[in-house]
C-alpha cells in the first residue's frame, strides 16, 4: 500500500477543462481580443500545460497580429483566473465520480494525501472550497501548484517538489492522473501513476501506467 497518494487536479478532481476553456473565452472577449477556443482547438491546445503558456502558444501560431507583452499575458491570466472562480463558485463542477470516496477511504487507512498540479493555487481553493468546504487544505500534506515551479508538466518539478515536502521516497506514492503530460511528469519523477480517463484526454497513450480506470469509483468501494 502506498504512504501518500498525491492527486492532479484538472480532469483528475474534477472535469474542469470546459470550465477552464470558458474562462479563457470570456477573459478574451472581455480583454477585447477576437480569440475563441472551441473544443477541437482547445484539445489541441490543452496539450500546452499552464493557461499563461497555452495563450503565448496560440498567440505565437497566429499571423500579422501584434507582440504580446508578458504583462498583457498576466492581465489576460488574471481576468481569467477571476472568471474561473465565479464559474466555480456557481457549484456546478463536483468531483468525479470515486474521487470523495477514495479521499475518505485513504485518510481511514492512514495515507498522506498531496496535490501536484499545473493550475494555480487560487484555482484549486475555488474548486475545492466548494467541493470539500472551507477547510479543505487541511487534509493534504502538500500542495504544489503550476507557479510554484520552475517548469510545468511534463517536467517532473511539480512531482520533484510534492515528494521534497512529503519527505517520501517516489515508490511509496501513487500518482493519479488524466492526461499523458501527467503521467511523464509523474513518471519522470519515478512515481507510479494510476490513470482517471477524463472528457478530453480518452484516447491519450497511457503506456507506462499502472492501472487505467475510467474512473476512480472502483477503488473506492469499501473492501
Ligand atoms: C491543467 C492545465 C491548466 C488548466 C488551466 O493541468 O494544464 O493549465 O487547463 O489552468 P493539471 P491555469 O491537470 O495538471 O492541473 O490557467 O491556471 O494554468
Ligand atoms: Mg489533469
Amino acid at each position: 500500500r502506498a504512504a501518500a497518494l498525491i492527486f492532479d487536479v484538472d480532469g483528475t478532481l474534477a472535469e474542469t477543462e470546459e470550465l477552464h476553456r470558458q474562462a479563457f473565452n470570456d477573459a478574451f472577449a472581455r480583454c477585447g481580443l477576437d480569440w475563441h477556443w472551441d473544443r477541437a482547438g482547445y484539445k489541441d491546445l490543452l496539450r500546452v500545460t499552464g493557461g499563461k503558456e497555452r495563450m503565448r502558444a496560440h498567440h505565437a501560431m497566429l499571423h500579422n497580429v501584434p507582440p504580446l507583452a508578458d504583462e498583457d499575458i498576466a492581465k489576460l491570466h488574471r481576468t481569467k483566473t477571476a472568471l474561473y472562480a465565479a464559474l466555480v463558485e456557481t457549484g456546478c463542477c463536483p468531483l468525479r465520480p470515486g474521487v470523495a470516496a477514495l479521499l475518505a477511504a485513504a485518510r481511514s487507512r492512514g495515507q498522506r494525501l498531496a496535490i501536484a498540479t499545473t493550475t494555480s493555487r487560487d484555482n484549486i481553493d475555488a474548486l475545492l472550497s466548494q467541493a470539500l468546504g472551507d477547510r479543505w487544505a487541511s487534509d493534504f500534506d502538500a500542495i504544489v501548484a503550476g507557479d510554484d515551479v520552475r517548469h510545468k508538466k511534463p517536467a517532473p518539478d511539480v512531482y520533484l517538489e510534492t515528494l521534497a515536502r512529503l519527505r517520501l521516497k517516489a515508490s511509496d506514492c501513487v500518482a493519479i492522473e488524466d492526461s499523458a503530460n501527467g503521467l511523464i511528469a509523474a513518471s519522470r519523477a519515478n512515481i507510479p501513476v494510476l490513470i482517471t480517463r477524463s472528457m478530453y484526454f480518452q484516447d491519450e497513450d497511457f503506456t507506462g501506467a499502472r492501472l487505467v480506470l475510467d474512473d476512480l469509483s472502483e477503488l473506492a468501494r469499501p473492501a
